[in-house]
């Protein structure tokens, strides 16, 4: 029997929760956000509202516009997302400095012992709740149990805005009864396969030998057997330091002239720049990433000999990559990303770049200054001029597609 308590917590239908936050006309209403109808987005998030109507999350905007055209479709701001998201994980780091953030909306909390403290992890699992609703005014779901794969179905079962405490000891038999499809690890390939085999419970699944299990779905199927009885031993892990930052986009439309994907190269480098001069950080590798028409999508990278967190570095050795890439492929451009990687502490290095690039550096920050201030698109450089007549400007900068993928 586990000797632990982990809360698994997670955000209700969060994009549009937000989104909510802003405009409470959306409330009660079935809203998708992901972009417009007509758009190439895919739906990041749909209100339970619509999900009555069999939107999901990953369904194409134009699939979910012919199955619900009543439902009000938003592009979506990720800058509002992330906000969020920062001031939900600080509520959490105060209840528990064990904690590992899953993605943007959820977390697990090693709460073991924490009784002491809050009396019952009922009532800290309440306390939660109530300062997110209060301070981020968004709805939360709880699991409470000995392990971290029945904490989350616990949370995912108890949604909207439900609590769900499992017994000490209760784990496998909470498990039992409920579908195989509940279970974290069985998706669209394992449960057509187990329920071929008759396998309808998770309490079915757990009864199933390990080694058939094995011999069925290799090492994977013994992960499955163990979960389905209920032991789970996986440590919550703390928060690892980025390792890496990256952003991307989708056209509206495939492009390949040279200006436009330069521009929009040019503002993506830009944010990762900022974002790693914001974590006091410099990268030596530059990756860019290219999705063409067809799908067919490439990743070029280079490794600098000295780390860098200058807009005009990372930007020029993109676009170097872009270039070459661009002369051996002559198919339009889908998607264009750029990353680093290679993280290493900003400071106290030698400047092995031309003598102009201290003074680069300070313009690159005092540029930071200023948009913290009034905004990214407040200041903009001669490339990325071009990008105000291809796209909507928000407070946070331009609004891309996807935003959800737009990190
Ligand atoms: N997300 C996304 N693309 C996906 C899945 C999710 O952009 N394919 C984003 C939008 C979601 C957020 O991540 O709002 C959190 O994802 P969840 O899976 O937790 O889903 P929701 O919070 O939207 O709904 P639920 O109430 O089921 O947790
Ligand atoms: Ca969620």
């Amino acid at each position: 029997m586990s000797n632990r308590t982990i809360i698994h917590i997670d955000l209700d239908a969060f994009f549009v929760s937000v989104e909510r936050l802003r405009d409470p006309s959306l409330n009660g209403k079935p809203v998708v956000v992901g972009g417009k109808p007509g758009g190439r987005g895919v739906v990041a998030c749909a209100s339970y509202e619509a999900r009555a109507f069999g939107l999901h999350a990953g369904m194409p905007i134009s699939r979910a516009y012919r199955l619900c055209p009543q439902a009000i479709f938003i592009e979506g701001s990720y800058h509002r997302y992330s906000e969020a998201s920062e001031k939900f994980m600080r509520i959490l780091a105060d209840f528990s400095p064990f904690i590992e953030p899953m993605g943007i909306d959820e977390a697990y909390l090693d709460v073991t012992g924490f009784e002491s403290i809050h009396g019952t992890i009922h009532r800290m699992a309440v306390a939660i709740k109530e300062r997110v609703k209060k301070e981020v005014g968004l709805c939360a779901s709880v699991g409470i149990a000995g392990g971290k794969v029945v904490a989350k179905v616990a949370s995912d079962l108890s949604k909207p805005d439900g609590l769900v405490e499992v017994p000490r000891g209760g784990d496998a038999t909470f498990l039992s009864p409920l579908a195989i499809d509940k279970l974290p690890g069985i998706g669209e390939k394992t449960a057509p396969k187990l329920k071929g085999l008759g396998i309808k419970t998770i309490g079915q699944l757990a009864a199933l030998p390990a080694e058939s299990m094995k011999r069925h779905f290799g090492i994977y199927g013994q992960m499955l057997h163990l979960w389905a009885n209920g032991i789970d031993d996986r440590k919550v892990e703390l928060r690892g330091e980025a390792k890496s930052i990256s952003r991307e986009t989708t056209f509206a439309r495939d492009t390949r002239d040279g200006v436009v994907l330069k521009a929009m190269l040019r503002y993506l480098a830009e944010r990762v720049a900022a974002e790693l001069r914001n974590h006091e950080k410099q990268a030596r590798t530059i990756s860019i990433k290219i999705r063409y028409a067809d799908f067919t999508t490439i990743s070029r990278r280079l490794t600098l000999p000295q780390s860098t967190d200058r807009n005009q570095i990372i930007f020029a050795t993109g676009a170097a990559q872009l270039d070459k890439a661009l002369t051996v492929e002559r198919q339009p451009v889908r998607l264009i990303g750029i990353g680093v990687s290679h993280l290493a502490e900003s400071g106290g290095q030698l400047d092995m770049f031309d003598l102009s690039s201290r003074r680069l550096g300070q313009l690159d920050r005092a540029v930071d200054r200023i948009r913290r201030r009034y905004g990214f698109a407040a200041i903009q450089t001669g490339r990325t001029h071009l990008l105000k007549d291809l796209f909507p400007e928000t407070e946070a900068g331009y609004s891309l597609h996807t935003p959800s993928l737009s990190r």
